[in-house]
């Protein structure tokens, strides 16, 4: 459902930025697309049309907005590597390459139910597997996969790349 915060109007979903490279900065920027949460096991695949299935990387940004106020701690799981920002926070920076592996942040943060908070996800995939899950916990919130209803764009990007 589309909200809004100070003026602005948002819509469900985070932009992924997939790049054909190991590091976001170096690789080539392939493509822009909406997704609904970050959730993907690729196992030996791609991403997406036009990507190899290894050598990729991936940097999502939007906003997340969360459903109880508390200190949440953020895990992800994945294989390659990942660092995590929350409110302009890095709460997670394993940029090694890793199999399979869930990797807790290093310090809880604490969100307020129903505002905005940027988002930052970096990933990358070397070889082999490729996944990425962003979970998160709270008081009164059990350990999960981060809800497509908790993420969220400005309307302006939902619409150039949904
Ligand atoms: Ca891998």
């Amino acid at each position: 459902m589309p909200a809004s915060a100070g003026g602005t109007w948002f819509c469900n979903g985070v932009l992924g930025a997939y790049h054909q490279g190991r590091e976001p900065d170096e690789g080539e920027l392939k493509l822009f697309r909406i997704d609904r949460k970050i959730a993907f096991d690729w196992k030996l695949g791609s991403p997406a049309e036009g990507i190899e299935g290894d050598d990729f990387s991936v940097v999502w940004s939007g906003y997340l907005r969360p459903p109880v106020s508390g200190e949440y701690t953020f895990r992800v799981y994945s294989d390659d590597g990942v660092r995590l920002y929350v409110n302009s926070v890095m709460l997670i920076d394993r940029w090694e390459p890793v199999n399979l592996e869930m990797t807790a942040a290093k310090e809880k943060i604490f969100l307020r139910e129903g505002e905005f908070y940027p988002l930052r996800l970096e990933y990358k995939e070397h070889y082999i597997n490729s996944t990425v899950y962003l979970f998160w916990e709270a008081p009164g919130l059990e350990l999960s996969v981060v809800p497509e209803d908790c993420f969220f764009v400005e309307r302006e990007i939902f619409d150039k790349y949904k």
